[in-house]
């Protein structure tokens, strides 16, 4: 049955790559397992999640991220021991590509994912397992495990893990790090998870330990009063509603977050509320950084939000959620938004 499951839903790019994951890790070995800069729940979760697996069967693992996590996610299990490439301190992060003997990468599509730590993996000659659910994925990787119809890469990882046979390696930090990376990717199983075997990932994983309450705890009800703030000033004076073209959008500049102490994570999730206004199919948040605008984009039904990133913000994702950057103003990027925003308004006009 399992067999069926992975073979017949995920697009294992051809049946050899799966005899040289086993294969590869059949010894033991030193693992790096690597993901994408702005780590989210699915990148963390994901990657934390596999390393708990291989650590029990004997690999030395190490974990690199280009940066810090946000506050809501350095209580899951492990990730202490992650090496953080900005932080420029701890592990010897070019020491441990030279040493390692296998890559795994999870939870992102192109090597630009990784920032800083791009130029350290391009250099790499080791082989490289790609675990990813991102659309357009995977060039860069000699086996990889994709399949975009899935809700996060933390479920790709556990569905691996079942089919190696490995299951029973699963502990509770293991199975509470993928829930984690499974509830926020799917925000809380809104989206992307129109399938009934997810379910049976989940169940599975809360067999094996997973801490549902916690993680609910941890990553939701952990906020800060500033942060809350911040929110209800974004929708009760920022947030721009566009009903000829279903649209709404946010934009902070820095002196605005600043003025709400911002940390890092802090508008994570503010571009869902306005998507929950009836009528309103297309939402944007755009930040202020040092050297750019960011831009998240969410979209409901089929309308392509990582299209539009990519086409005109360089930038990409998932279809109802996707990420963009614009070099240049605040205000050139708003006023680009709102024209771009034109070529496409018959598809939104087109979604209810
Ligand atoms: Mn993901």
């Amino acid at each position: 049955m399992q067999q069926e499951t992975f073979d017949g839903q995920l697009n294992l790019s051809h049946e050899l790559g799966w005899h040289d994951i086993e294969s590869l890790i059949q010894n033991p070995c030193k693992v790096l397992i690597l993901t994408h800069k702005n780590p989210d729940g699915d990148a963390v979760g994901s990657a934390l999640g596999l390393q708990w697996v291989l650590k029990r069967i004997g690999h030395t693992v190490d974990i690199i991220v280009p940066d810090d996590s946000p506050l809501y996610l350095k209580w899951l299990p492990g990730h202490q021991q992650i090496a953080v490439h900005e932080r420029k301190s701890g592990k010897n992060i070019p020491q441990l590509f030279i040493d390692c003997d296998l890559i795994f990468c999870v939870d992102f599509n192109t090597p630009e994912r990784l920032g800083a730590v791009e130029p350290l993996f391009s250099k790499s000659s080791k082989p490289v397992i790609l675990i990813d659910h991102h659309p357009k994925s995977g060039d860069f990787a000699h086996i990889k495990l994709i399949d975009p119809s899935k809700g996060s890469t933390s479920e790709l990882v556990f569905l691996l893990i079942e089919k190696l046979g490995l299951s029973e390696y699963v502990g509770p930090e293991s199975a509470t790090c993928l829930l984690a990376g499974i509830l926020t990717d799917t925000v809380e199983f809104k989206v992307n998870c129109s399938y009934p075997e997810i379910f049976e990932t989940v169940a599975s994983l809360m067999r094996l330990g997973a801490d549902k309450d916690r993680i609910n705890n941890e990553v939701y009800n952990m906020h800060s009063a500033d942060r809350m703030r911040l929110l209800g000033y974004c929708l009760n004076t920022n947030m721009k509603i566009l009903p000829g073209y279903k649209t709404a959008y946010i934009a902070l500049t820095k002196s605005e977050l600043n003025s709400y102490n911002h940390r890092k994570g802090d508008t994570e999730g503010f571009v869902n509320y306005p998507l929950s206004i009836n009528g309103v199919v297309f939402s944007v948040l755009f930040t202020e950084q040092d050297d750019h605008i960011k831009l998240s984009l969410r979209s409901r039904g089929n309308f392509p939000a990582n299209e539009f990133a990519r086409k005109y913000f360089n930038g990409g994702g998932h279809k109802n959620a996707a990420g963009g950057r614009y070099f240049g103003s605040f205000k050139e990027a708003l006023d680009r938004f709102e024209i771009v925003l034109d070529e496409y308004k018959e598809l939104l006009l087109s979604e209810k």
